[in-house]
């Protein structure tokens, strides 16, 4: 079953918005397979983020995520990947779509709350880099009859 990591950021976990993020995700019917609160290190921001290494905002993006704890988590359904950047919304909170996370309640693309994988790859890579396999569940709830036919 497809696989996606998603982050609540340090501005997120300040601003106590974790469980309105669990929630978004929960309501919709994705499972949680795994879930922590990390102080992230130097090298595993600049690892996530890699493919930003040469932006002029990678160093304070780095910066930003190891300022604060942040909850990271895998999520779990049918197409969870591009279902969860919908519900995160636009990167620029300003023109994402009142509804979406970031559209509902963010003010600026250096404080947008919350991560999600952007492709099914990138989600496998990313959550081998964060979890190890026994920090992850794989279980089926009751009512997954109820999700899908
Ligand atoms: P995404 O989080 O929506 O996938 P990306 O383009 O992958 O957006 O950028 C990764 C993160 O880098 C963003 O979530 C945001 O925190 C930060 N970022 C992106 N663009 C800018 C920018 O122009 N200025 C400052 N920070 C940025
Ligand atoms: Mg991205």
């Amino acid at each position: 079953m497809e696989q996606t990591f998603i982050m609540v950021k340090p501005d997120g976990v300040q601003r106590g918005l974790i469980g309105e993020v669990i929630n978004r995700f929960e309501a919709k019917g994705f499972v949680l397979v795994g879930l922590k609160l990390i102080q992230v290190s130097k090298e595993l921001a600049e690892a996530h983020y890699d493919v930003h290494k040469e932006r002029p905002f990678f160093g304070s993006l780095v910066e930003f995520i190891c300022s604060s704890p942040v909850i990271a988590m895998v999520w779990q359904g049918k197409g969870v990947v591009a279902s969860a950047r919908l519900i995160i919304g636009a990167t620029d909170p300003l023109t994402a779509t009142p509804g979406t996370i970031r559209g509902d309640y963010g003010m600026s693309i250096e404080r947008n709350l919350i991560h999600g994988s952007d492709a099914i790859e990138t989600a496998q890579k990313e959550i081998s880099l964060w979890f190890n396999n026994k920090e992850l569940s794989s279980w089926e709830p009751t009512i997954t009859p109820w999700l899908y036919e």
